[in-house]
Parts: C-alpha cells; sequence; structure tokens
C-alpha cells in the first residue's frame, strides 16, 4: 500500500505480536503506511513470525524491515530512512515469569531497547517529526494497592517489571529533557485468539475446547487466585493511537476497571462449553472437576507458579476517558467467549496442539 492522502508513516516494532498485527489492522484502516520490524533468528523464525498478519491478511500491505531493537545501528538507520510520524515500540520480552530466567536479556531488550529508539530519534534531530509510543505495563505497579492509576507509586516484582519501569522512566526523562513526544501506555492484560498459548487466558481456552473435543489431559495451572483485569486487545490499540494524537504527550492507563481471577476465568471458559466446574482440595492437591461427570479437568502444577506473584491488578482508565475519550468496549464474557469459539474453530481447521500445552 502506497502513500494516502494523510500522508502518514508508522514503525511498528515487535509488529509480529498480538498487538502489533491488532495496530498495524487499525491503522492501514486509518490510511497510515505501516513499516513493521520483524527480528531475525533464522530465516525460518522470520517466516514464523508472519502467522498473525497473515491470519488478518494484511502481510501484503506491510513493508517488513528485519531488524533488532537491541542494535543501535540497526535502529538508528531504520528510523532515519523511514522518517516514521509515529513510533509504536510495541517489541519486547513479555512473558513475566521467562524474566525470572532471563533477566539480562529482558532488561537490554525492554529497557535499552527502548533506549535506542529514544536515542535515534534525538540524535536524528527528529524530535519535532516523531511521535513515540511506549508499552508500558500494569505489572509495573506490581504489589502497589488496588485500584491502580497514574497517579499510583510503583512497585515492580519482577525482572520483566523493573525493565518495563526503566523504559517508562526513559519516556519520561526524553520528554522532559529534550521535549520529545514520548508517550507511556500503562496497559493492563489485554486478550485476544491472538494471544499466545503461554499466556493463561490463551493457555485455558485452547485447553477447555481441546476437552470438549477428547482430550483426557487435565489442564495444570500455577496460582488459580491472582487477579487481573482483562480487556480486548483490539480495543486497547485504538488507545495507542488516540496517545499520540493527543496534543501534548502523556502517561495514559488503559483498562477495563474489572478484575477477576484466573479460577473464576477457568470456570467462565469451561461454563461456555456447557461444563460446570466444581473444586476440591487446596493448595497444590486443589483439582477443578466436571461437576456432572466428577471427571478432573484441572490441576495445579508448582511449574507454573512464580517466584513472587502480583496479586491483585485493577486498573482506573478514567484519565483516558476523559483526555483521549478512550473506553473498552469489550466485557470480560465476551471476551472469554470470543476466544473459545476461535479456538473451536481453529481446531476444527485440524491445528491440534495440545502435546503443547503444560
Ligand atoms: O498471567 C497466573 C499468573 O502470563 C496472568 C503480559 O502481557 O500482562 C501479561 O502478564 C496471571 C498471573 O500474564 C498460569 O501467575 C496461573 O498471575 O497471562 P499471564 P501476566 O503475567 O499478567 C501484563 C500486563 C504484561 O505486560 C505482560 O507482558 O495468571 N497463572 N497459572 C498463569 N499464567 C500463565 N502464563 N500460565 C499458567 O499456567
Amino acid at each position: 500500500m502506497g502513500k494516502n492522502m494523510q500522508n502518514k508513516r508508522a514503525l511498528i516494532t515487535g509488529i509480529a505480536g498480538q498487538d502489533g498485527a491488532y495496530l498495524a489492522q487499525f491503522l492501514l484502516h486509518k490510511g497510515y503506511e505501516v513499516h513493521g520490524l520483524l527480528r531475525w533468528d533464522s530465516y525460518a523464525q522470520v517466516e514464523d513470525q508472519r502467522d498473525r498478519l497473515n491470519t488478518l491478511r494484511i502481510d501484503n500491505e506491510i513493508n517488513l524491515h528485519v531488524g533488532d531493537i537491541t542494535d543501535a545501528n540497526n535502529v538508528t538507520r531504520l528510523i532515519s530512512e523511514i522518517r516514521p510520524d509515529e513510533i509504536y515500540n510495541l517489541a519486547g520480552m513479555s512473558q513475566v515469569k521467562v524474566s525470572f530466567e532471563t533477566p539480562s536479556s529482558t532488561l537490554d531488550i525492554n529497557a535499552s531497547g527502548t533506549l535506542n529508539i529514544l536515542e535515534a530519534v534525538r540524535n536524528l534531530n527528529m524530535a519535532e517529526h516523531t511521535r513515540i509510543y511506549q508499552a508500558s505495563s500494569s505489572e509495573m505497579f506490581g504489589t502497589a494497592p488496588a485500584p491502580q492509576n497514574e497517579e499510583t507509586p510503583m512497585h515492580p516484582c519482577s525482572p520483566y517489571a523493573v525493565s518495563k519501569l526503566a523504559a517508562y522512566h526513559l519516556m519520561r526523562t526524553y520528554r522532559k529533557s529534550y521535549e520529545l513526544f514520548a508517550a507511556n501506555g500503562i496497559l493492563f492484560n489485554h486478550e485476544s485468539p491472538l494471544r499466545g498459548e503461554d499466556f493463561v487466558t490463551r493457555k485455558i481456552t485452547r485447553a477447555v475446547v481441546e476437552i470438549e473435543a477428547g482430550r483426557t489431559e487435565p489442564l495444570r495451572l500455577g496460582n488459580l487466585e491472582s487477579l487481573r483485569d482483562w480487556g480486548a486487545a483490539q480495543d486497547y490499540v485504538e488507545g495507542m493511537w488516540l496517545m499520540l494524537q493527543h496534543e501534548t504527550p502523556d502517561d495514559f492507563v488503559l483498562a477495563t476497571g474489572e478484575a477477576h481471577s484466573v479460577r473464576a476465568l477457568v470456570e467462565r471458559a469451561f461454563a461456555h462449553t456447557g461444563i460446570e466446574i466444581k473444586w476440591r482440595g487446596s493448595g497444590l492437591a486443589e483439582q477443578g472437576f466436571d461437576a456432572k461427570s466428577g471427571k478432573v479437568l484441572v490441576e495445579v502444577d508448582p511449574q507454573f507458579f512464580r517466584p513472587s506473584e502480583v496479586d491483585y491488578l485493577l486498573g482506573d482508565a478514567q484519565k483516558a476517558q476523559d483526555l483521549l475519550g478512550w473506553k473498552p468496549r469489550t466485557h470480560f464474557d465476551a471476551l472469554v467467549s470470543e476466544m473459545v469459539n476461535a479456538d473451536r474453530a481453529l481446531l476444527r481447521n485440524g491445528d491440534v496442539a495440545w502435546q503443547m500445552i503444560g
């Protein structure tokens, strides 16, 4: 797709991820020329990264570049060649549990990667031309009491959260020091049928449809008590865009204002297939079973616990509503139903992968 009347050009790092794909789709609809960064691991990996863009049937409409945000030279060259009006930095290591295993690379990708983008825009004297969005995270609040908003002091408790908090402060520092248009979107959990299967929502919806189709292995999960504010990714990418259209750069929470436990998510997803889950036992011995057949469908597995857990995230997105006119459209129940239905369709099409789910 070429330039358009509006002539706006966006660069999305992390375009292969859930948010990258939906944001690309959203910006294409708005008439943007969309550029996206794919990480180089191997040729096969680069091809795999097109999966979500293929699913949305937009991969031919995007200018894809191979690169790496941890490579400052690469980032500077790409930004100077593309000269984007808007950069959405969605690239990152996004798995909180994995960050405990790979803290150094997590810091490198999430914090130094963001710094590379800020420095490139500064050094190329593009501060007046280019607006930057940073994918900050509700995980930065950590153990801070709920509900959390832009004023809540942050108490991160994972390498992931610390890396995101560093990037958040770099954005604020560059905004103040160099008058860069640098906006942080502090997004609470947001999900969709394109969510990776290692996040709890998608892990649950996939397992539920597989169990419905005859899988006998129970679904194994970690902490059933954690509370999260789960919204829909497609609603949230619109909020990212709105932040860069605002007259001044600022920080905004995007959230639904409703929290549910992992346990409630399990119950809701099974309910969608007509199964009522009952619980017995406690701690690691707790089991979820089918109220009708008595079959054990859910077990607790210590391998899915984290060294330290964020118990309760519940966002207050009043500021985004007041200043950006942003509001989430999708309710939790509808989101879970949509994800279960999408996984059913995938399964019908022969995409059986329950051995991948732990
Ligand atoms: O975990 C619990 C787990 O991995 C949600 C990322 O997008 O949102 C996401 O981070 C909760 C946690 O997401 C399993 O302990 C129980 O309390 O789906 P999750 P997350 O860690 O909240 C934030 C906003 C981000 O920024 C991140 O990038 O579910 N949980 N059992 C489990 N979680 C997983 N993954 N697998 C389990 O078996």
